[in-house]
C-alpha cells in the first residue's frame, strides 16, 4: 500500500479553506493509502503563539481531524514535537539544501513582506527543509495539500533527490496532491486572496469552529460581480466562482453540476443554498467535535500515533546518520 503524508499548522482557528484544501483529502484517501497525519506544532512556532493558546489549538486539531471522519485505525495521528527524528532529519536537511532556493519560496516572500529583518524568524526562512524531513522521513508518496504548498513538496523533491545523488538511495521522491475542487479557497470579502487562518479578516474567513449563523451571514454577504449569472470563472467572477467551488466541494457535485442546478437562479438564491450547505456542514463537525474534545480521545489517539510515527522515523534516521557518516 502506498504511503501518504500531510500535517496542518496548529496557528489561527482552522478555515473551510484548511479543511476543503487538505483535511477532506486526507479523510476521503486513508481507504486508498497508508496514511500518516501529523500536528505541525514545531512550524507554529516560526511566528509567535501564545503558549496555552498553542495547546488548545493542538488539542482542537486533533478533534476536527477526528470529526471530520479521520480513522485511527486507518490514519496514524501524532504531535510533530513529541518525534525528535523530525529535528534531527530537519537539520541534515538544511545542510543539504541552499538560500538560493529558500529565497525563491513564495509563501516565505508572502509572509515577511513588509516587514523588517529583524521581525522574522530564522524558522520562518528554513521551515520547507523541516517540511521536507516531515515527508521523507516516512518515505512518503504523496503529500495531499492545498495549492499554496505545492512549491514546498516540490522543494521537497529536489532535496530528497539531491540526497540520494550524494549520499546514495535512500528516500523515495513524494508526489504532491492538489485536490480537483477545493485546491483554493479564497477570502470572501478579497476574492483574489487566499483564505487564511491568520489574516484579520473575519468576514472573508469562515472557521470550522465559529457558530453557524455567523458562517451564514458571511455567506451572504461574500463579495460577488453585479453580473447575476451563475457560471464559474475566476478570472472575471472570483467571487462567484469561490462560492461555487465552495458549494461543489461540500456537495460533492461537479462545477458543471452546480451551474446546471442555478442557471435559472440569482445570486441571492444561490448565496442562500451555499449559506445552508455550510451551515449545515458547520453543525454536523461541530457535534461531532465536541464529543470529541470532552472525552479523552485526543490523548489516546496521539499516544498511539506517535508510537508507530517514531519507530518508523527512528530507522530512517539511522540510516540516514550511517550514510552522512554521522554514526560511529
Ligand atoms: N484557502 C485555502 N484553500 C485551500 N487549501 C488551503 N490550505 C490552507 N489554506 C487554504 C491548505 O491547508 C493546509 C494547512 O496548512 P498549514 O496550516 O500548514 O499552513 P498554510 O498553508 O500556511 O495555511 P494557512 O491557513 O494560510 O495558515 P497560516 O495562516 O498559519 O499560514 C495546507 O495543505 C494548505 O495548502
Amino acid at each position: 500500500m502506498k504511503r501518504l503524508l500531510s500535517g496542518i499548522k496548529p496557528t489561527g482557528e482552522l478555515t473551510l479553506g484548511n479543511y476543503l484544501g487538505a483535511i477532506k483529502q486526507f479523510v476521503d484517501m486513508q481507504n486508498d493509502y497508508e496514511s500518516f497525519i501529523f500536528v505541525a506544532n514545531l512550524h507554529a512556532i516560526t511566528v509567535y503563539n501564545d503558549k496555552e493558546e498553542l495547546k488548545k489549538r493542538t488539542r482542537d486539531l486533533v478533534a476536527i481531524y477526528l470529526a471530520s471522519g479521520l480513522d485511527p485505525k486507518k490514519t496514524t495521528i501524532f504531535l510533530q514535537s513529541e518525534n525528535n527524528y523530525h529535528n534531527n532529519l530537519g537539520w541534515v536537511l538544511e545542510c543539504n539544501s541552499y538560500i538560493g532556493e529558500l529565497n525563491r519560496m513564495t509563501q516565505f516572500k508572502d509572509k515577511s513582506k513588509n516587514k523588517s529583518a529583524n521581525a522574522i524568524t530564522c524558522g520562518l526562512y528554513t521551515y520547507p527543509t523541516l517540511m521536507a524531513a516531515d515527508i521523507i522521513l516516512y518515505d512518503a508518496d504523496v503529500v495531499p495539500v492545498g495549492i499554496d504548498q505545492k512549491q514546498h513538496v516540490e522543494l521537497t523533491r529536489n532535496i530528497a533527490e539531491r540526497f540520494n545523488n550524494r549520499y546514495g538511495e535512500t528516500f523515495k521522491i513524494p508526489e504532491p496532491f492538489i485536490p480537483k475542487t477545493g485546491e483554493k479557497i479564497y477570502d470572501l470579502q478579497n476574492p483574489t486572496k487566499k483564505m487564511s487562518k491568520t489574516e484579520d479578516n473575519p468576514k472573508g474567513c469562515i472557521t470550522l469552529l465559529e457558530d453557524p449563523d455567523k458562517a451564514v451571514k458571511k455567506i451572504m454577504g461574500a463579495v460577488t460581480d453585479s453580473d447575476n449569472q451563475i457560471k464559474y470563472d475566476l478570472q472575471n467572477k472570483p467571487g462567484i466562482s469561490n462560492l461555487m467551488t465552495i458549494y461543489s466541494a461540500l456537495s460533492n457535485k461537479t462545477i458543471a453540476e452546480v451551474e446546471t442546478e442555478f442557471k435559472d437562479s440569482n445570486y441571492g438564491t444561490f448565496k442562500k443554498a451555499v449559506a445552508e450547505e455550510v451551515k449545515q456542514f458547520l453543525i454536523d463537525l461541530q457535534s461531532k467535535y465536541q464529543k470529541i474534545i470532552d472525552s479523552n480521545m485526543v490523548d489516546t489517539v496521539l499516544d498511539e500515533g506517535i508510537k508507530k510515527a517514531r519507530t518508523i522515523a527512528q530507522a530512517k534516521l539511522n540510516e540516514v546518520y550511517e550514510k552522512v557518516g554521522l554514526s560511529r
